[in-house]
């Protein structure tokens, strides 16, 4: 079918994109949440933009697990924790932990039970179909990343934060959300408003000339 998206005028194109970088910019990754409620309408409009992302072959090999309840998240919390904590006192390497230290995590979780939504993004690594036959999917890692970015962009520019938590491993996540065996936990979004103290890392991003190469 015929595609024809608005067409912006050349001369306006860098100064939509200079605004959007100002926006991008702008947003950093909290691990301080208010408890402030966010509606779900909110939410579910974030997932429908997520929704809009491109995937391999159009199979949207993704769910959005979207939890509110109370018990639901403290059960979340209890579990990561535990793997979190083995994680830090265990299985991590000397070399891991040194990078994390500017980050000042450790294995209290308590964003877990803060942020008043918790999202968790699922990845199908197959399609089941009607008489439980596994049908494939393609870039299924690739294109539930993709959908991961919008979210979080779009949840930015409505004003709300998220962290990006992938606690290891995240097995725990499919049982407490009664997913189906083709769904693999891919993360896990706190998302509401930076709790009022809240502080970040003081941490500057790589400048254009150090990601970008033009040829
Ligand atoms: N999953 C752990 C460890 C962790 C790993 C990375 I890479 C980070 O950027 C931050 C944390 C945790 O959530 O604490």
């Amino acid at each position: 079918m015929p595609y024809s998206p608005e067409r912006i005028p050349q001369d306006q194109v860098v100064e939509r994109l200079t605004q959007d970088f100002e926006v991008a910019s702008a947003r950093r990754t909290v691990r301080a949440f208010s408890s402030d409620p966010v509606p779900q309408e909110a939410i579910q409009t974030a997932i429908r933009i997520a929704g809009t992302a491109p995937s391999g072959a159009h199979r949207q090999p993704w769910t959005f697990v979207a939890i509110s309840d109370p018990e639901v998240k403290r059960q979340i919390r209890e579990k990561a924790e535990e793997e979190e904590k083995d994680f830090y006192e265990r299985r991590a390497p000397q070399d891991w932990l040194d990078a994390l230290a500017p980050l000042g995590t450790d294995f209290h979780k308590s964003h877990l039970t803060d942020a008043p939504w918790l999202i968790v993004v699922f990845r199908h690594d197959y399609e089941l179909g009607p008489n439980k036959e596994r049908i494939k999917n393609y870039y299924m890692t690739e294109s539930v990343g993709i959908a991961v970015g919008f979210l979080i962009q779009a949840l930015h520019r409505a004003g709300l934060a998220t962290l990006t938590h992938t606690p290891a491993p995240m097995t725990f996540l499919r049982e407490i959300c009664q997913r189906p065996e083709n769904e693999k936990p891919f993360v896990l979004l706190p998302v509401g408003y930076p709790a009022p103290d809240c502080h970040v890392p003081d941490l500057q991003r790589k400048p254009l000339e150090e990601i970008a190469v033009f040829l």
